[in-house]
């Protein structure tokens, strides 16, 4: 979604690509010819500062992670150096090649405990309790501490969940949406604040354009559990819900409830969401019928 916005917009768009056996690239396929791609890896500090002198960026927006929380727990150390050492391999990069893109660090709202009183904002407390959000939090503050200490222009994207009808099979709103007829899920009463990516990379390349970088919470605002997203789809399919829990699926330790407080972003950055869980799990669920 942030590569299609950067084409629209007229940007030369520089992605790298991660070797693996097979291609996983089917969410930018239709982008072939518009993205010069580099092999890199967040890992591997000599990839990126040789894919960041070929391409010399103005900005630079860091998704890349091992994004699933629980599959953190299984893979924590890789998890680690992707998700938090991986960003200091990208800022150092930067430095030693003496460049100044603007860049944007996706960091995200598994910072938080989800054991606070209302929701969260830029001021609530951090404190992580997965593999994935522990990670995290070191991408987001060593970003910080390059701002403050060095004057990088870094923003950091403190996203709550966003999922669209591109998001990975084993997120659990892509997995309602395809096995509605035989759902098999963990904990079903955790809460979610669920927004649509496409509006979400809007907002993060609005916070590259501001004068000043700072930190934003993305969030719709409205906390919807998986109980109730799963009825979303079900109603959307028009067949009755019926969920197996499958303790496969639960995790050592889940964030119990999610609900973001945008104020921030909705006032400096002039933005209001449009989508959020129940128009989600239609759009979702019609890009499914159509595929079938
Ligand atoms: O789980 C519960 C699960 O894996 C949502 C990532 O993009 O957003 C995402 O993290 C909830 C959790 O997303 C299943 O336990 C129940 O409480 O779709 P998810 P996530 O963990 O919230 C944040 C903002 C990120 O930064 C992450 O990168 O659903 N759940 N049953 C399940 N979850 C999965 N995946 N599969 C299940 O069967």
């Amino acid at each position: 979604h942030l590569a299609d916005l950067l084409v629209r917009k007229g940007y030369e768009v520089h992605g790298l690509l991660r070797r693996s056996s097979t291609f996983n690239k089917q969410n930018i396929d239709h982008l072939r010819g518009k993205i010069q791609y580099h092999y890199a890896d967040l890992t591997d500090p000599f990839s990126l500062i040789w894919a960041l002198k070929k391409s010399n960026p103005t900005e630079i927006y860091n998704l890349g992670a091992q994004s699933h929380v629980q599959i953190s727990w299984e893979i924590p150390y890789y998890t680690a150096q992707v998700d938090a050492i991986g960003v200091l391999n990208l800022l150092e990069a930067v430095r030693v090649l003496g460049i100044k893109p603007k860049i944007y660090q996706a960091s995200t709202s598994e910072l938080f405990s989800g054991r606070e009183r209302g929701a969260q904002n830029e001021k609530t407390p951090k404190d992580p309790i997965s593999p994935y959000g522990t990670s995290k939090l070191f991408g987001f503050q060593i970003a910080k501490n390059y701002r403050d200490a060095y004057g990088m222009f870094i923003c950091n994207g403190i996203l709550f969940n966003h999922d669209s009808e591109r998001r990975g099979d084993n997120f659990v709103t892509k997995k309602i949406v395809r096995d509605i007829k035989d759902l098999r899920l963990g904990n079903i009463y955790t809460k979610r604040d669920f927004g649509y990516s496409p509006e979400y990379m809007e907002i993060a390349w609005k916070m590259l354009q501001q004068d000043k970088p700072d930190d934003y919470v993305v969030a719709t605002g409205e906390t919807t559990s998986i109980k109730q997203f799963a009825q979303y789809v079900a109603d959307a399919y028009g067949v009755p819900l019926n969920i197996k829990i499958d303790l496969e699926y639960s995790r050592p330790n889940d964030v119990p409830v999610l609900k973001g407080d945008a104020r921030k972003a909705r006032k400096k950055l002039k933005w209001k969401p449009k989508v959020k869980a129940k128009e989600l799990a239609n759009l979702m669920v019609n890009y499914e019928k159509r595929k079938l």
